[in-house]
């Protein structure tokens, strides 16, 4: 390996001892660099890799808040600030028990490529809380909101840092956040996006993350003359990525046959379709009820308790869109071995290292994240747009956007990679023409 980028990721495992999902998404963007810092001594010289591997700024803070009973509780809140060289700080707050520091600079890190994969003027960050919304009520949720922007309002705003959903913080947690906000400021100015409708979100918002995501995978099968007409396909997640997701996928002509959440996946031989789908909507969003049921309703459906949809079923395209680190090596191996010919990632970092390698190695179509989910953020982006100018863009028009802002950055990651010599490889690409923006534009911007 490159000698300056084996002494980078010395360094940072030396200094985020334990921080394993962290340490896991700076190896792989960094290795994947080894061609483009080898043939750019600039980078090295200007400490490039050890100060866009670094976070601007983290502020931690605590967050009381008081349950229906009347009982105090009390969580941490989180604002990672990682780059802002290309434009302000960008990227989702994820409420889960599992977040901690580890998890958040990994997203930020991730998110500083993905934003300027977009081509918009984002730089990156991630946030959140430990706070777990699953079994709260609207008034818990709303305590808890209020409580958390009483810190954060401090740190952002639209020139300075603009956070939104991820797992966790959806349209009711981006209104009761918005309203703390402008009860407090009293101002509107346009401090987070996925807002609603009425009060200055873009249309398209929810649909953006999984629409481009299966933007994406068209783009890659076209390469290989493939499209989604009769495709079998495994979906991750039953949240806002996967639905919309799936959605895309039916319209296109694909059989979805599975989705999960956090408990298990359910498989339906008869595919889901549009109306199955509308099913599963109002069951998350609106009953915020478990995927189990849909088993118990549709016949012929069957719930696998604790499974994820990877070896359920034969595929030809797999769409992870629940989380980090849910299809491993086995579940590629399987994929593998079931004949799947294209992978795109709705979550981030849904993959393992092994798992990535292995499908690259076998020929998969891999469209990692940051390139394959980058529809979500880039749609953030034309809302900050939008609220800019004071405008409501329509939602052709919007998708119309996001297609090609889609379509573009699949043909900037293919020729990034094939610059280096593996047109296919569009980890590297990715990573390359991500990285190559904000690294050049740290150098233009001076210490
Ligand atoms: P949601 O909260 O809407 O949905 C998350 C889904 O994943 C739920 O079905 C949830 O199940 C499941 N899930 C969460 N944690 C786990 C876990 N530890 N193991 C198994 N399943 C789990 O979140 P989103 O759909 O917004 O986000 C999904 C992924 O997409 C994340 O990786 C996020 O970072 C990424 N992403 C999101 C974007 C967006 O615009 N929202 C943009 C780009 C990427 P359960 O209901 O049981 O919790
Ligand atoms: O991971 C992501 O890109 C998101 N959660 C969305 C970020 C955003 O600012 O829209």
């Amino acid at each position: 390996m490159n000698e300056y980028i084996s002494s980078v990721l010395e360094m940072q495992h030396r200094r985020n001892a334990g921080q394993t999902e962290f340490l896991q998404s700076v190896t792989e963007v960094l290795c994947s660099l080894e061609k483009l810092i080898a043939a750019n001594p600039k980078y090295k010289k200007n400490k490039i890799l050890e100060r866009i591997s670094m976070p601007d700024r983290i502020i931690i803070f605590q967050v009381p808040w008081s349950d229906d009973k009347g009982e105090i509780q009390v969580n941490t809140g989180y604002r990672v600030q990682f780059n802002n060289a290309i434009g302000p700080y960008k990227g989702g707050l994820r409420f889960h028990p599992s977040v901690n520091l580890s998890i958040l600079k990994f997203l930020g890190f991730e998110q500083v490529f993905m934003n300027s994969l977009t081509t918009l003027p984002m730089g990156g960050g991630k946030g959140g809380s430990d706070f777990d919304p699953k079994g709260r009520t609207d008034t818990e949720v709303m305590s808890f909101c209020r409580s958390f922007m009483r810190e954060l309002h401090h740190y952002i705003g639209p020139d300075i840092d603009v956070p939104a959903g991820d797992i966790g913080v959806g349209g009711r947690e981006i209104g009761y956040l918005y309203g703390s906000f402008q009860r407090m400021t009293h101002t509107n100015a346009a401090v987070l996006t996925g807002k609603g409708l009425n009060w200055g979100g873009s249309r398209i918002r929810p649909e953006a993350t999984g629409y481009g995501n299966v933007y994406f995978a068209e783009e890659m099968l076209k390469t290989r003359n493939r499209t989604f007409e009769g495709m079998r396909v495994l979906v991750s997640g039953a949240g806002n990525v996967a639905q919309y997701a799936a959605a895309k996928a039916i319209q296109l002509g694909g059989l979805v046959l599975t989705m999960s959440d956090s408990s298990g996946a359910i498989y339906d031989p008869n595919g889901i379709d549009a109306e199955k789908l509308h099913w599963i909507q109002e069951l998350k969003n609106v009953r915020r009820g478990r995927l189990r049921e849909y088993a118990e309703h549709f016949t012929g459906a069957k719930y696998f308790e604790g499974a994820r949809p990877w070896q359920l079923t034969p595929c030809d395209i797999a769409l992870p869109c629940a989380t980090q680190n849910e299809l491993d090596l086995e579940d590629a191996k399987a994929l593998v071995k079931n004949g799947c010919l294209c992978v795109s990632e709705g979550a981030n970092m849904p993959t393992n290292l092994e798992a990535t390698e292995y499908l690259q190695a076998n020929n998969v179509l891999f469209g990692p994240g940051k390139a394959a989910n980058a529809g979500g953020v880039a749609t953030s982006g034309l809302e900050m747009s939008q609220n800019a100018i004071r405008m409501n863009w329509t939602s052709e028009e919007v998708n119309e956007r996001l297609r090609s802002i889609m379509v573009n950055i699949h043909a900037t990651a293919r020729s990034a990679a094939a610059e280096f010599g593996e047109p296919d490889n569009y980890v590297m690409g990715a990573n390359v023409a991500g990285f190559r923006k904000v690294a050049d534009s740290m150098i233009d911007l001076g210490i």
